[in-house]
């Protein structure tokens, strides 16, 4: 590359990284109501609001839906669908949206990243459709058996956090906390078992998401439970049940 073609690069490089300043960064809510004003853009893009409609903003996005639209009148960007982060973003912690907002005469481009944060809008639920657990009377108490995990579409704090077992005298919960993961839990014998004394035991499990100051946490802890019936001989039986 010659001097000349060096010095050409450069100025390109130069006016590009201009033009595309630093990126905005705004967060918003999922579920939130339509028309939810998310940032100014005409204060964070440094122009006169009348000029947002003068220089034609634009808002682009790869997505086929328009989240996002521009109120001219105030400059702010307000939410203009219905934002789902499961839809969105299954099964990833951290969720965004990336925008461009274009303006002409001068072109400036500016990159918006838009936070979706995560409600605790969905439940618990038990996949398993059977589930059955054969416990032999000779087991030493201490023992731990596996039971079914739960799952939950949402993340972090607002997923799994931790069991519940139904009072007995028998059998008691070991929970892992599974810090930013979901809760793992199994049971624990708490005394010998005697099969002419008592066969089976019903107990229900509930996966608890969330936290208590949440109002849908409660409903996800009273929505989703099973039971589970445990034998201590060749019979084994389970159904599900919604308290
Ligand atoms: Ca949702
Ligand atoms: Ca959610
Ligand atoms: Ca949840």
């Amino acid at each position: 590359m010659d001097l000349k073609n060096g010095i050409l690069c450069f100025l390109i490089i130069l006016f590009i990284s201009e033009r595309c300043a630093a990126q905005i960064s705004y967060s918003v809510s999922e579920e939130v109501d339509k028309g939810t004003v998310v940032g100014n853009l005409a204060k964070d893009l440094n122009v006169n609001v009348r000029d947002l409609q003068t220089r034609n903003l634009n808002i682009v996005s790869g997505n086929s839906k328009k989240y996002f639209e521009a109120n001219f009148k105030t400059g702010d960007l307000y939410v203009n669908e219905r934002i789902d982060r499961e839809e969105l973003c299954p099964n990833t912690i951290k969720c965004t949206l990336n925008l461009e907002a274009i303006l002409s005469n001068p072109m400036v481009l500016r990159r918006i990243e838009v936070v979706i944060v995560d409600l605790n809008d969905n439940a618990p639920i038990f996949v398993e459709k059977s589930f059955s657990l054969n416990i032999s009377e000779s087991s030493p108490t201490g023992e731990h058996f596996l039971l079914p995990l739960a799952v939950d579409a949402d993340t972090g704090s607002n997923s799994v956090k931790t069991y519940r077992l139904s009072p007995n005298e028998y059998f008691s919960l070991d929970v892992q906390s599974g810090g930013e993961h979901s809760a793992s839990a199994e049971l624990v014998l708490l005394k010998a078992l005697d099969r002419e004394k008592k066969a089976v035991f019903k107990l229900t499990l509930t996966a608890v998401d969330g936290e208590k100051k949440h109002s849908l946490t409660l409903c996800s802890m009273l929505c989703w439970s099973f039971t589970l019936i445990f034998v201590t001989c060749n019979f084994s039986y389970i159904s599900y049940k919604k308290i």
